[in-house]
C-alpha cells in the first residue's frame, strides 16, 4: 500500500487542471507546435480497459515531457462514434443508437479523465454529430465534384441469415463475425471512392514516413504495384482478342494453355457446344469459392476445357484455352497465360489434365540469363545467342516488351492489388451520403448549403436486408434540388472509416461552422507529429486517411499530403496466461483495482516500465510493488522524510548539520541530474 494519499491528490489536481483550465491550447499560436495524437476511441458500453490506458498513458507522458521542454503540444481527443456494435446493440436491447453512443461516451469521457492526461476537451471530436457529419458529407461531394466519387456494379459479401451486407471487416475467413454464417457474393450498385487514383503516390510517399517498417510493407504489398506486359492472343475462329497481363513476358515461349476466370463473359461465346455443360456446372461452383481458398497455392487445382483454341502471337502455336477459379476475374484482365515450367500454380494445373510444360528460360543465381529456348533466336528477338549473353532477365524481360510493341501484339502493363474503397453500407448508424435520385435530371448532389443529411431518429433498423432508411418515408422521398421534381435520397450510410479518415484535420477547429477547417490553423498544425495507435490498422484506416489528405491537398484545401509525420503502434497487453485478453477466456485484467490500490500515477508508470512499448507482453503486476516503492521514494524527498533521513542515519556524524545537509543537497542534485537524463532518453524511446 502506498504511503502517497493518492486519491486525495489525484482529485484535487485533476480539479484544479480543469478550474485553472491549465492545458488548454492557444491553436493560434502555432510556434514549435507539436501535434501528438492517439487514435480515437469507440465509445462501446464497457469501462475502458488495459490496452486503452496503455495506448493513452504512455504517450500522454511522453507528450507531457515535450510540454516541459517548451513544445507547443496539441494532444486532443475524440469518438469514433458511428458504427455497427451501436446499432447491433440497438437490435437485440431496442435502445436506440444515438442514445447509448451519447450515453456511453460520456462515461468514457469521465473514465479518460481519469487518466489524467492533458487532452483539451474544447477540442473533442464526436464522428457522429452532425456538426461533425455535416462535413463528412461535405468531404464525400468534394470528392464527387473532383471525380474521385463514383457509383458502380459490385460484389459485396452477403449474410444470409442475418439478411445483412457486410463490410469486409466484418467477414472472417468466409463467414460472418457475428453468426458464423459463410458469406455469400451478391452484386448491388454501390458508391466507391478512387484511391486507385493514387496508387503510385501512396506507394512512393512510404520511403519518408518514419512509420514501422512492417506497417510500410503491409501497406506496400497491399497496394501490390505490380510491372509486367499485356499480351494479345486471337481465338482461334473468332474475332475476339484475349488480352492477359503478365509479369513475365520472357516466358512467351512456354506458354501451354491460356485460362480465363470463370466469371468472364467471353466464356459464353467461345465455348463449344459439347463443352457447355460441364463449362456451366464448373462455373457455377467456382464463383462460390472464397478469393483466398482460389488463390491458394496447396490447394487442389479445378477447371475444364472450353473446347476452344487462343493464337500465341510470338509463334503461331495453337493452345487450349481453359476456365479456372485460380485466375480472378478482378485482377489484371482475368486471363492468364499459362507457363508451366515457371509458375507453381500453372505447374500443378498442368500437371493434373495433362497439359505440356516446355522450359523455354533459365536464369543463374545473380539474375542473368544461363540458357533461352532456340524459339527466341529462331524468331529473331535475338540475333543470336552471344546477343543475351551477360544479359539480366530483367532486360530481356524489357527487350521482349519492347518487341512486343513493335509488332503490335502488347504493350508494358502496370497493375495494382489495390481496389478502389467501397464505402455504400446498407446500415443505418452512419453518415448518409448526400445525393438524390431525380427522375429527370439523374444522380444529383446535395447543395453544400443544404448539409448536413441528418440522420432521422424514428426509423426501424431491423435487419432485412434493405438499408434501414429506405423505409422512412420522410427522409426517403423528396425532391430534386436542381429542378424541384420528384427525387429520392441514397438510403445507404457511408463506411465508418470514412468519418475517421479526417477527424485529425478537425480537432485543431472542431467548431467551424463555415468550414471543416481553417485553412491557415490546418496547414500550421498539421501534419501531426506523432501518431499512436493499433498496428491491426495498418491497411485500412492508415490508407485510407493518407488517401483523403491527398485527395484534400490536390482540391487546394491543404497544402501538404500525408497527415502522419511519425507513427508508432503500441504492443499488446496479453492476459496473465500469455494469451489476447477476452472476456471468454476470463483472463482480462482491469485497471480499477490496480488504480484504486495504487493510483493512477503507478499503474502508468508501471506501464511504461514493465514493457518495450511497442512490444508489450503478458500482464505481471509482480514489479508494480517496486514502481510503487520508487513513487514513495519521490513523495518522501519531497515532504523531507527522505533528508532527514540521509542526515541522521547515513551522514557521518562528526560533521556538522549544515555540513551534512550540503553533502546531501549535492548528491540529490547528482541524482536528480541522472534521473533527468535516464527519464529524458527512457521516454523518448
Ligand atoms: C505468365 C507467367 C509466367 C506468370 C511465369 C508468372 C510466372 P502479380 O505479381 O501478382 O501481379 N496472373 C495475372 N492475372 C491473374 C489473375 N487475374 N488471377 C490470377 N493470376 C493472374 O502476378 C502476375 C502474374 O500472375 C502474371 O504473370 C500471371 O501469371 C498471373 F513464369 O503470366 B504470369
Ligand atoms: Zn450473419
Amino acid at each position: 500500500m502506498s504511503i502517497i494519499p493518492f486519491k486525495n491528490i489525484e482529485k484535487k489536481w485533476q480539479k484544479k487542471w480543469a478550474d485553472t483550465k491549465l492545458y488548454k491550447v492557444d491553436i493560434s499560436e502555432a510556434e514549435k507546435k507539436l501535434y501528438t495524437l492517439v487514435m480515437f476511441s469507440y465509445p462501446s458500453g464497457a469501462k475502458i480497459h488495459t490496452g486503452h490506458w496503455y495506448n493513452y498513458g504512455p504517450t500522454d507522458s511522453w507528450a507531457r515531457m515535450k510540454k516541459m521542454q517548451g513544445y507547443n503540444v496539441f494532444e486532443p481527443m475524440g469518438f469514433d462514434a458511428f458504427g455497427l456494435p451501436a446499432e447491433n446493440y440497438a437490435i437485440k436491447t431496442g435502445v436506440h443508437p444515438k442514445d447509448s453512443t451519447f450515453k456511453n461516451i460520456e462515461n468514457m469521457e469521465e473514465q479518460l479523465k481519469s487518466i489524467g492526461a492533458m487532452y483539451d476537451w474544447d477540442y473533442e471530436v464526436i464522428t457522429c454529430s452532425p456538426e461533425y457529419y455535416k462535413w463528412t458529407q461535405w468531404m464525400f461531394l468534394q470528392l464527387y465534384k473532383n471525380g474521385l466519387a463514383y457509383r458502380d456494379k459490385a460484389p459485396v459479401n452477403w449474410c444470409p441469415s442475418c439478411g445483412t451486407v457486410l463490410a469486409n471487416e466484418q467477414v472472417v475467413d468466409g463467414k460472418c463475425e457475428r453468426c458464423g454464417t459463410p458469406v455469400e457474393k451478391k452484386n448491388l450498385t454501390q458508391w466507391f471512392f478512387k484511391i486507385t487514383k493514387y496508387a503510385d503516390k501512396l506507394l512512393d510517399n512510404l520511403d519518408k514516413l518514419d512509420w514501422p517498417k512492417k506497417t510500410i510493407s503491409m501497406q506496400r504489398n497491399w497496394i501490390g504495384r505490380s510491372e509486367g506486359a499485356e499480351i494479345d492472343f486471337k481465338v482461334e475462329k473468332f474475332d475476339d482478342i484475349l488480352t492477359v497481363f503478365t509479369t513475365r513476358p520472357d516466358t512467351l515461349y512456354g506458354v501451354s494453355y491460356v485460362v480465363i476466370a470463370p466469371e468472364h463473359p467471353i466464356l459464353e461465346k467461345i465455348v463449344t457446344d459439347d463443352r457447355k455443360k460441364d463449362l456451366n456446372e464448373y462455373i457455377n461452383w467456382a464463383v462460390n469459392q472464397s478469393e483466398i481458398d482460389r488463390l491458394s497455392l496447396s490447394k487442389e487445382k479445378t477447371g475444364v476445357f472450353t473446347g476452344a483454341y487462343a493464337i500465341n502471337p510470338v509463334n503461331g502455336e495453337k493452345v487450349p484455352i481453359w476456365v479456372s477459379d485460380y485466375v480472378l476475374y478482378s485482377y489484371g484482365t482475368g486471363v492468364v497465360m499459362a507457363v508451366p515450367a515457371h509458375d507453381e500454380r500453372d505447374f500443378e494445373f498442368a500437371k493434373k489434365f495433362n497439359l505440356p510444360i516446355k522450359t523455354v528460360i533459365v536464369p543463374k543465381k545473380d539474375g542473368e540469363i544461363e540458357e533461352l529456348s532456340e524459339a527466341y533466336t529462331e524468331a529473331g528477338f535475338m540475333v543470336n545467342s552471344a546477343e543475351f549473353d551477360g544479359m539480366s532477365s530483367i532486360d530481356f524481360k524489357s527487350k521482349i516488351v519492347e518487341v512486343a510493341e513493335e509488332k503490335g501484339f502488347g504493350r508494358k502493363k502496370v497493375n495494382y492489388r489495390l481496389r478502389d474503397w467501397l464505402v455504400s453500407r446498407q446500415r443505418y448508424w452512419g453518415a448518409p451520403i448526400p445525393i438524390v435520385y431525380c427522375e429527370k435530371c439523374g444522380e444529383v448532389a446535395v447543395p453544400e448549403e443544404d448539409l448536413p443529411v441528418e440522420l432521422p431518429y424514428d426509423v426501424n433498423f431491423e435487419p432485412t436486408g434493405e438499408s434501414p432508411l429506405a423505409k422512412h418515408p420522410t427522409f426517403k422521398y423528396t425532391t430534386c434540388p436542381k429542378c424541384g421534381g420528384k427525387a429520392i435520397r441514397e438510403v445507404d450510410t457511408m463506411d465508418t472509416f470514412v468519418d475517421s479518415s479526417w477527424y485529425f484535420l478537425r480537432y485543431p477547429d472542431p467548431k467551424n461552422d463555415k468550414a471543416p477547417f481553417e485553412k491557415d490553423i490546418i496547414n500550421k498544425w498539421l501534419p501531426v507529429d506523432k501518431y499512436v495507435g493499433g498496428a491491426e490498422h495498418a491497411c485500412m484506416h492508415l490508407l485510407y486517411a493518407r488517401f483523403f489528405t491527398m485527395a484534400l491537398k490536390d482540391m487546394g484545401y491543404i497544402d501538404f499530403e500525408e497527415p502522419f509525420k511519425s507513427l508508432r503502434h503500441q504492443g499488446i497487453i496479453l492476459g496473465p496466461d500469455g494469451f489476447k485478453m477476452s472476456k471468454s477466456r476470463g483472463n482480462t485484467v482491469s485497471p480499477d483495482e490496480y488504480i484504486d490500490k495504487y493510483g493512477t500515477d503507478v499503474f502508468r508508470t508501471y506501464l511504461m516500465f514493465a514493457y518495450e512499448y511497442s512490444t508489450g507482453g503478458p500482464w505481471d503486476d509482480s514489479t508494480i510493488k517496486a514502481v510503487d516503492r520508487f513513487l514513495d521514494r519521490v513523495w518522501r524527498l519531497v515532504t523531507e522524510d527522505e533528508w532527514a533521513k540521509w542526515v541522521f542515519e547515513n551522514g557521518d556524524i562528526s560533521e556538522s548539520l549544515d555540513e551534512r545537509t550540503k553533502k546531501y543537497n549535492e548528491e540529490l542534485e547528482r541524482k536528480v541530474h541522472n534521473t533527468i537524463k535516464g527519464v529524458t532518453e527512457n521516454t523518448e524511446d
